[in-house]
């Protein structure tokens, strides 16, 4: 089957396409990437290009050794992606020890893989050990309203889990894990994978401070629902904020407890401490 047919790489560019509709992707903004199935890579292997030169990855992945990765390239424009997937997205194979890959398909007119090839690969070691290879899909964008909100609140996994909550009665249906925070840090490198794929291990969400949002999930559809979530949250907060420095009334913590049993979801109760009096701009919080 051509590989612009299948159906991984058709939902891949949906997806792409999807959250530059949403604005999340202005420029180069943003990267995206998929484990390909083994049932996948035998569809797609006679139209594979021949192997080409091993490059290093930056960083060490054995856990996801000979796996083929479709994402997106560095530099590219998410905007063209759905006109010309050929020059802007590319898959990739990993070598036997898990630290170097090579190219075998896309980036027509050269180029390489997202500059967060680091982070993307070790947040997906993680997420298939941890769900037993379910998750396949690392997103990454440029959320306008998360980002806004790492410079009005203290960046720490209980207070953004518990604000995010708190913003609309689905999310801790969604995301009860909560969400990772990661403090403002130099992005592309080693250093910024290490600290977001140690989120992973217990979170589909990393917020990477005044830049944007990492998620995981098994699907495009779950993983985009996901991160479409956690911003709309983020909107719902920046609106509130806008007009007030703190909330009439919100959802409780005895609230979500009652939601959790509801939903068959279990809360750690981790987020659902005893608010303390805050208005936004207190110092301190
Ligand atoms: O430009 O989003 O984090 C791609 C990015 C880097
Ligand atoms: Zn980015």
């Amino acid at each position: 089957m051509r590989i612009l047919d299948t159906k991984f790489v058709r939902g891949f560019i949906k997806m792409a396409d999807d959250g530059f509709q949403q604005g999340w992707h202005e420029r180069n903004g943003g990267n995206l990437s998929y484990r390909l199935k083994p049932e996948e890579v035998e569809e797609i292997r006679p139209r594979l290009n021949e192997s080409g030169e091993w490059t290093p990855i930056g960083a060490a992945v054995p856990g996801l050794a000979g796996e083929y990765f479709l994402v997106t390239g560095s530099g590219k424009y998410f905007r063209n992606i759905i006109v010309d997937p050929e020059a802007c997205i590319a898959i990739i194979e990993l070598d036997d020890k898990g630290e170097n890959y090579r190219l075998r398909w896309g980036l027509v007119e050269g180029g390489v893989p997202t500059s967060e090839l680091p982070t993307h690969l070790m947040n997906h070691e993680v997420k298939k050990r941890v769900t037993n290879g379910a998750h396949r899909v690392i997103y990454h964008a440029h959320t306008t309203n998360i980002i806004a909100l790492t410079f009005i609140l203290p960046l720490v996994d209980e207070v953004f889990t518990r604000e995010l909550w708190e913003a609309a009665t689905e999310c801790p249906v969604v995301f009860p894990q909560g969400v990772g925070v990661v403090n403002w840090m130099v992005p592309g490198g080693r250093e910024i994978a290490v600290a977001t794929s140690k989120l992973m291990e217990q979170y589909d969400v990393a917020i990477w401070a005044h830049h944007g949002m990492f998620c995981s999930g098994e699907n495009f559809d779950l993983t985009f629902g996901l991160l479409h979530t956690v911003e709309k949250s983020a909107e719902i907060l920046i609106k509130v904020y806008s007009v007030v420095p703190k909330k009439l009334q919100t959802i409780t913590a005895d609230n979500f407890r009652a939601v959790g049993k509801a939903f068959h979801v279990e809360l750690p109760e981790k987020f659902l401490f005893e608010k303390p009096e805050f208005k936004i701009g207190d110092e301190g919080f």
